[in-house]
Formats: C-alpha cells, structure tokens, sequence
C-alpha cells in the first residue's frame, strides 16, 4: 500500500488553515476518514475545520450516536466558500455527491475510495479497491511517525470500514485487513452503533425489496432492487436470498448518493462474488471483496455517459446477465483446446522472489501470506518454498521442484504489484513484508509454453487451485505448459511480454 500513495499528509502542514469536506449526506466512513484528518492536523497545531453541506442534515441515530460518543466536530455548513486548503474526503472534488464550497478547484486535495471522476485536480488519492475511504487515511497516517492514532479514531476508522463493507462481511483487500488487525476500537461503542443502524422504515424496505426480486432459472442467479434506504440493509436481503434453494448467486442493489451501491452473493465455485462484483463494475465503478461475499459501487456520471437510456435497473439486469454469458470457462485438468492455433514462447529470464519456509519460522509453524489475491496459508517445512511472482502473487512451491526449475540469481526483486505481500507468523506475533526475507531466482530458459490471445472474458481453474479460478479479461493470454498440457492458465496482457517471447 505504502509505495503507490503520493501525497504525504505532513507535506500539507505548510498550509494555514484547512477545511476537511465529507460528501453531502455524509456517511459513517466519511466522518470516519474527516475525523482521522481533522485529528491528525490539530494535534500538529493547524487549524482545521470538519465540514460537510447540502440539503440533508445527519439524523441517522448510528452516526448522531457516533459523532457524541466520540466528539466529532462535524458542522454543517453552506458557506459558498472557504479559504485554505480545501480536503474532500470519500469523495471527489467537482463530483455530483459533494457541494462545491468554492469557485476555483485551486488548493484543493482529494482523499477517495471511489473511481476516480475527477481528473483535472493534481493531489488525488483515489483508490477504489479499498473497502473504505477510512482504509486510505490510515495507510497515509501509518507514514507519519510524528503521530500515533488515538483511540476514539481508531474506533471512527474501525466503523468506517464497518459500515462501508457490510459489517466487514465484504472485506477483501489486504490493508483493508491489515487495518482491522492493527486498530483496538472500543467494540462495545461500536455494537451499540451497530444496533442503532436500521429504522422501522429501513425494515419496511427490505420487505418490500423481497417481493421485487427477479430469478433467472437457466443461470439460477437473482437481482433485487431495493428502495433507496441504509445500504446495510443490501447485506442482509443479500444473505437472504443466498439461502434460497434456486439461488446459487444474487446482486442486490439500490440507487444512493449519486449512484448505485450493490451487494453480490454466491455459495458455487464457478462464480467468485468478488470477481462478479468488480465485472458489474467494470468501467463504470469499483468492486471487490472476498469469494462468496462482495460489494461494489457505480458512480451515476460514469453510467450515464456509457449507457445513456438505460435505467440503474436495466443496467444491472444486464451486466449480471452479461456476466453468465460471455465467459469461456476453461478447466485445466479436461480442456480442448485447439494447441495448432497457439504460438511457442519461452519464458524470459526475469528475477522473481523466493524464501525456504524454514527461513521464516520453524518447522511446523504456519506461516500466512497477505496478498492482494488474498491470504495464503503455508505450513513450515524443510520441503516447501515461497515463489514470490513479479505482480506480487505467492505461491508454495516444492524445494525439489524449485530446485529442478530455478536458478538462484544476485539481482534484485523488483514487483510491479499494487500490494507488497507481507508475512504473519501468528506463534512469534510478528508481521513483516515478504521482501525483506527473499531471495532472487531466474527460472531456466527451456521452459517453453504455447500461449494466444483471449478474445472473450475467460475463466481458468487450474490445476494448482482446488477452489476458485482465475478471471482474465479479452486480450490477456491464455497459456499452456507445454511439458504439462494439464497446466493451462492465464497471463495478464500487461506483463506478457515481460514474462515471455517468442522462439
Ligand atoms: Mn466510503
């Protein structure tokens, strides 16, 4: 997370005075990811204020709860303009979801976890693949060692992330997860704001949601769309609906805060809900979590310019639809695929990482791998390494099969990965990036593939996985071992060329 966030909070202290903006009708993350800043600012000396505007004042009893509980400074405000930098946070400058309190876009910042819309302001931090928007904050505070979190933001940020991933069921992102481990929040504060979350009205919603659904028989999915209400309430239609016996996977969506917020649900293998989640939300939005539990969010402006005519609902139904028709699914053990249309390449000779297990703990241990992907749990043993690919994927790996394939090389490793693994050894409770124990290996050049390009959206299960696949979009490369035509899978189109060429 470190190495791809920009702007350092503390290159911000020069200016003189702040104001930090929720998006209108402001929800637990906002404030959640407000509050952290305001903190962090006041307790460095520099006058900050905690704002939000529009038409809606904050009534709903979780957050007046949260707000008192931990004395959050938050006004409203309608001053069409304020002086000194301006800070939105869970939302962008310029956006339909947020008043603008100034004329100018000068002197402002933008602290976001949604897809970015905004494009013509400099210092943006926008990552949509974060749960929340109070995930980003805190990665920013862990780089400021002048400040330590204290503990009524710790709680902010814990229900910030909380309430924006339906009660952490759709959690997937490693920082969202080294966050969680990292913060000790007051939990009894937090499940009394849990039980003040859904009114009456908000029920009455969800029943009426339940007689709106719509059930595909050929693909057994579902689609509910629900009245606009508290998106927590998208968490337990969902869990509903997965329960019913014709149903293998649902999305479960409403229209809020300038755009669509969904959940999606799914108990088979052939469907990942978070790899359906970020489909639903290609190009238009972001969306992620874990196998059976995911979530997501498509900003208005983005649909509105793809698909002008169509209705949030109709776009649904048919990115859903979409989702079961378009796929080629390949599974690696029993495939057909026609190898006289592939072309041969060898692998370059690229630096990937490893480390013997035993370099990490002792025999027996269990060592666990965070990664973008998800964890990875390896039991210690003098026969299992760790390969560390380029884009920061982990794998175990037999030393005799290691030793067979791979060179040890000096260069160093270098990742082009949004997340750097980081290793969690639960006996010694230490935690630390996978790099800083591995070593360099070149895999020998003999290994040659037979690889072509993907022309559909396509699914491999291969044969090194016994759950889940792997998703590639048109144009990432479909490959084959050509010493194992059992090991079929996929290559992002991006790094193809680095990992490979032709002969
Ligand atoms: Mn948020």
């Amino acid at each position: 997370m470190k190495d791809q966030i920009k702007l350092k909070l503390s290159t911000l202290l020069n200016n003189s005075s702040i104001v930090i903006q929720c998006h209108d009708t402001p929800d637990a993350d906002a404030i959640a990811a407000g509050f952290a800043l305001y903190d962090y600012f006041c307790s460095l000396g520099k006058p900050a204020r905690l704002v939000y505007s529009g038409k809606n004042t904050i009534d709903k009893p979780n957050l007046l709860l949260m707000i008192a509980a931990l004395s959050i400074p938050i006004e409203q405000t309608e001053h069409p303009h304020v002086d000194g930098l301006l800070i939105t946070v869970d939302c962008q400058f310029g956006a339909g979801n947020v008043s603008r309190l100034r004329e100018d876009a000068e002197n402002v910042v933008i602290i976001d976890h949604h897809r970015q819309e905004i494009f013509d302001i400099p210092r943006s931090e926008v990552h949509p693949k974060l749960g929340s928007c109070a995930t980003l904050v805190w990665a920013m505070l862990q780089e400021e060692s002048t400040y330590s979190i204290p503990q009524q933001v710790q709680t902010a940020l814990y229900y910030g992330l909380f309430t924006d991933t339906n009660s952490l069921a759709e959690v997937g992102h490693p920082s969202d997860k080294d966050m969680l481990e990292s913060l000790t929040p007051d939990l009894s504060l937090i499940n009394r704001m849990k039980n003040a979350n859904i009114t009456l009205a908000d029920m009455e919603t969800a029943g009426l949601a339940l007689l709106r659904t719509s059930h595909n028989a050929a693909f057994n999915y579902s689609v509910t769309a629900v009245k606009p209400c508290d998106p927590n309430i998208l968490g337990f239609v969902s869990d509903l609906a997965i329960q019913v016996d014709a149903v293998s996977s649902c999305v479960v969506f409403n229209t809020i805060n300038q755009g669509i917020k969904f959940s999606v649900r799914s108990c088979i293998q052939d469907v990942m809900a978070n790899e359906m989640a970020a489909f639903i939300a290609a190009d238009v939005g972001s969306g992620g979590g874990h196998v059976s539990k995911a979530g997501g969010f498509i900003a208005e402006s983005a649909l509105r310019l793809r698909e002008p005519t169509l209705s949030a609902e109709a776009f649904l139904l048919k990115r859903v639809h979409q989702y079961f028709t378009d796929f080629d699914i390949i599974n690696s053990r029993n495939h057909t695929l026609d190898t006289t249309a592939m072309s041969r390449y060898q692998k370059r000779p690229v630096t990937l990482g490893y480390v013997p297990t035993l370099d990490l703990t002792e025999s027996g241990n269990e060592i666990r791998v965070r990664t973008l992907e998800g964890d990875v749990d390896i039991l210690a043993s003098d026969s299992v390494y760790v390969m560390i690919g380029i884009q920061g994927e982990v794998y175990p790996i037999e030393r005799a099969v290691f030793e067979a394939s791979y060179d040890p090389a000096d260069a160093p490793i270098s990742l082009l990965a949004e997340y750097t693994p980081r290793v969690y050894l639960r006996a010694s409770e230490q935690n630390f990036e996978i790099l800083e124990r591995a070593k360099g290996c070149v895999a020998r050049s003999h290994v040659s593939v037979l690889a072509t390009l993907t022309d559909k959206p396509t699914k491999v299960f291969t044969k090194w996985h016994d759950v889940g696949y792997f998703a590639g979009q048109p144009g990432d490369y479909l490959v084959l071992k050509e010493s194992d035509p059992n090991d079929v899978y996929l290559v992002k189109s991006e790094i193809f060329a680095q990992l490979y060429e032709p002969c």
